[in-house]
């Protein structure tokens, strides 16, 4: 798939999950660097950070998105040639799908440890990750039960509940106002995350604060499943992660809406969990309380204070792995 295809497909989100978006930019830019006949190696790098651009600036919150295209971007380092900067960008984009695709099993394997069996969970949105631990955890024997909630207004609730049903995992499907009403019966709460912030907070689906501060209130752990590229480097300079707000069309359609001038319809696809509301976030480093994001984003991201670009646009690369 071409770069504007792929940036069209996850604007639309036709691709979408934070996963997904990171994997689909990856493999887009791998795609383009193959196809790319640049004169020089100038020529080839900004061909390449056009194209990276693009693709950042599909869909604001996911940090998955720019971490994955900076991770791939870094194969250009110190390139003196533009087939040196060719394989280093397509050496890169493999290397960040493969390592995506053991984060989420090790992930799973992590995350299945803290379902114990005849636990009832309940989750919000569609995350891959999230839905590794519980299907792990169900093909290790344990007996659980899920309630999914339907995800307005996109209904990513519906993918959910289609992989749980062919896990062949017992689920409940409610709307995601139902939530407190069964917040009795529920033993854990498992969710993805778009971003994670330097204070620990979670950015991920709208109505995911309120799922978790329901939890809060009545003792129920909050479990967030999220590789270690979904955490934001950039937050540790106090950048704010920005909150996708999404046509209102998606909310309430256009004809009815043209009939009521006086009212706006809102539709923002993100909101924020502070860090008290979570219990443990599940990387595939390991598990960490929601206080030690920092860690994450110093030790395993790799990326420098000194590399942020603090005008703003795409960070510039790093060498190396
Ligand atoms: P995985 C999704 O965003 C959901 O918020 C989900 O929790 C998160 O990405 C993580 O998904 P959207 O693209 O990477 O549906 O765990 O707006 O699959």
């Amino acid at each position: 798939m071409t770069v504007p295809e792929t940036a069209e497909k996850i604007k639309s989100m036709e691709i979408r999950g934070a996963r997904r978006i990171a994997r689909a930019a990856a493999e887009a830019l791998r795609d383009h660097a193959l196809s790319l006949q640049a004169p020089n190696n100038a020529a080839f790098r900004q061909d390449m950070e056009k194209a990276a651009a693009l693709l950042v600036s599909t869909r604001p919150t996911a940090v998955s998105l720019p971490n994955a295209v900076h991770y791939v971007m870094a194969g250009l380092g110190a390139a003196k040639t533009a087939d040196d900067a060719k394989s280093g960008v397509i050496h890169r984009a493999e290397q960040f799908i493969q390592s995506s695709q053991h984060a989420v099993k090790r992930i799973a394997g992590f995350g299945a440890r803290h379902i114990r069996d005849g636990d009832v969970i309940l989750t919000h949105c569609n995350s891959e990750v999230a839905l590794g631990c519980m299907i792990e955890a169900h093909q290790q024997g344990k007996q659980i039960e899920v309630f999914a909630t339907e995800v307005r207004p996109r209904n990513q609730g519906h993918i959910t509940i289609r992989t749980l049903n062919d896990a062949g995992i017992k689920t409940n499907f409610i709307v995601d106002s139902a939530v407190r009403s069964f917040i009795n019966d529920i033993d854990l709460v498992i969710i993805g995350a778009d971003a994670v912030t330097v204070n620990g907070a979670v950015v991920n689906k709208i109505g995911t604060s309120q799922v978790a501060h329901t939890a809060a209130e009545a003792r129920v752990n909050v479990i967030v499943a999220a590789e270690t590229y979904k955490f934001a480097p950039r937050t540790v300079i106090g950048e704010l992660i920005e909150i996708e707000e999404r046509p209102p069309a998606e909310v309430l359609a256009d004809e009815i809406a043209r009939t009521l001038p006086n009212v706006k319809v809102r539709n923002p696809a993100f909101d924020v969990t502070p860090a008290e509301y979570i219990d443990l976030i599940i990387t595939e480093q390991g598990a960490i309380p929601p206080q030690m994001a920092y860690v994450i984003i110093r030790e395993y991201l790799g990326w420098e204070i000194g590399e942020f670009n603090l005008a703003g646009g795409l960070p510039v690369g790093i060498n190396g792995d």
